[in-house]
């Protein structure tokens, strides 16, 4: 077998090793401008990153956890961007209220946690948000 006939299938082999690689861990960073929830506290457990509205978290499940719906489980999050985010306990940006600050990161205050249900983002600071 000539050397750059050999050289190729190594260089196939090694692209199919990066195509084929598992999807990322569970891990608690957040990619910058985006939004990211994690089902345990201290940003660690199943992951949610996003980017978008999301008036009701029972359509959306865990990136890494496909099984797991997002709604009512989330005890920390990301905010990586310059946009004010609002939680809210229920579906449809209702109920019992949590303020997010741009480029907060935490874990969810004990009397919203496992509760979150829907999230919107605004670019300034909020009525009833101090
Ligand atoms: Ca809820």
């Amino acid at each position: 077998m000539p050397s750059t006939s050999r050289l190729g299938l190594v260089l196939t082999l090694l692209a199919l090793s990066v195509v084929g690689a598992p999807p990322a861990k569970a891990d608690g960073s957040c990619t910058a401008g985006k939004y990211c929830l994690w089902l345990d506290s201290n940003f660690s457990g199943c992951k949610y990153e996003f980017d978008r509205f999301e008036p009701d978290l029972r359509n959306s499940y865990f990136t890494d956890c496909p099984q797991q719906s997002v709604n009512d489980q989330v005890s920390s999050f990301d905010n990586t961007t310059g946009r004010f985010l609002l939680m809210w306990s229920e579906p449809n940006y209702k109920g019992k209220l949590l303020c997010v600050t741009q480029h907060q990161r935490a874990n969810v205050p004990l009397d919203m946690n496992d509760k979150i249900s829907s999230i919107r983002a605004y670019a300034f600071r909020q009525p009833g948000c101090n």
